[in-house]
């Protein structure tokens, strides 16, 4: 039987793919990367498909506690929450990959009466459709998915308020200071005054979890690093040998950030035929791929003021390895 008009989910995704796809930057990029004396590869490129179930694999890790610490502090504290930020009929949600503690916002959302819309935003396109249908599916809500870079595209994000835009999983970590500064600012200019930003962030603890966390025994975390180099084989025409490289995650904790590394096993020389480049590599020499950033309460809270948005909530989990907080534009 068909559904009727009211079970039909209304679900919709734009693809906003600047003219050669979503990673058409990709080239320019990636040739200013690799040909940098310190070589580096930005961390959205990880997220193809392969790149994207890889990451899910890392979230389900013994080691890797940040997914864990963060639905636990949801599963705690969604109500409080969700109140806190004045029961809101959207959430829009940066980097939602597979969404799945999302839900149990989602739920607090239902719950307290106010949830009408959701919005996926995120630059790997399976995943933010499959995404989008499920929540569509479960909850019977409008569900707008945006694919997209959100460091380009963040102020198309749609629907109507009062919203929360979360940006969960501490990704905010992957950035560089400026990026990040940058991009906070314009979440800022985003937001309307009945308007709230949920932001997940992994916190600063000891050297040993932190070591651990990304450098997992099963080595998931190694493939997930390594994948790059099969998406610059796939989209830019590389002969990387994936073998030929090795993973390397330190805790610098000088600039507060765990350094993600691919160390090159040999003296090589690598070709990326779209680029019409050769890269040369000297043995050991290193390419940084993602810093992932860790924070203090404090520190974040001036690194709002900077961006012009102010904490009016704070939430972490039992152990306190993980902040969830929320804030609003300053008046
Ligand atoms: N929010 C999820 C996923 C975090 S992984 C969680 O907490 O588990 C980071 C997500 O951000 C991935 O789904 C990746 O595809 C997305 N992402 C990374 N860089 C991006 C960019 N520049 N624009 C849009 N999405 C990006
Ligand atoms: C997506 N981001 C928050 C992850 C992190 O922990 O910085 C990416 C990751 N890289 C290695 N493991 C997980």
């Amino acid at each position: 039987m068909a559904p009727s008009a009211e079970t039909t989910p209304d679900v919709e995704v734009e693809v906003r793919l600047p003219p050669g796809g979503p990673l058409s930057g990709m080239a320019a990029d990636v040739r200013i990367g690799l040909t940098k004396p310190f070589k580096e590869l930005s961390p959205r490129y990880f997220y193809d498909e392969r790149g994207s179930e890889l990451f899910e694999e890392i979230t389900e890790l013994p080691e890797y506690y940040p997914t864990r610490s963060e639905r636990a502090i949801l599963k705690n504290d969604s109500a409080e929450i969700v109140e806190a930020a004045g029961n809101p009929a959207t959430l829009i949600e940066l980097g939602s990959g597979s969404a799945l503690k999302t839900r149990v916002l989602l739920d607090a959302m239902q719950d307290a009466g106010g949830l009408r819309a959701y919005a996926p935003v995120d630059i790997s396109e399976e995943i933010t459709r499959d995404t989008a249908a499920k929540v569509g599916d479960e909850y019977g809500i409008q569900v707008r998915g945006l694919v997209c870079d959100f460091e380009r595209d963040l102020e198309r994000v749609p629907l109507g308020g009062p919203r929360v835009v979360a940006f969960l999983g501490g990704t905010i970590g992957n950035f560089e200071p400026q990026q990040r500064a940058s991009f906070l600012a314009r979440v800022a200019n985003l937001l309307g005054p009945e308007d709230h930003f949920l932001l997940g962030t992994d916190l600063i603890k000891d050297r040993e979890t932190l070591e651990a966390a990304y450098n997992d025994s099963a080595g998931v975390t190694a493939e997930f690093n390594l994948n790059v180099l099969a998406v610059l084989n796939e989209r830019l025409g590389a002969d990387f040998d994936l073998s030929a490289f090795e993973h390397a995650a330190f805790w610098d904790e000088e600039n507060l950030f765990v350094d993600i590394r691919l160390r090159s096993l040999r003296r090589q020389l690598v070709e990326i035929s779209e680029l019409g480049l050769t890269v040369g590599f000297e043995r050991s020499e290193e390419i940084r791929t993602e810093i992932s950033t860790k924070f203090r309460r404090e520190g974040l809270e001036g690194i709002y003021a900077e961006a012009g948005l102010e904490m009016s909530g704070w939430w972490t989990d039992p152990e306190g390895l993980y902040g969830l907080s929320l804030a609003r534009a300053a008046g």
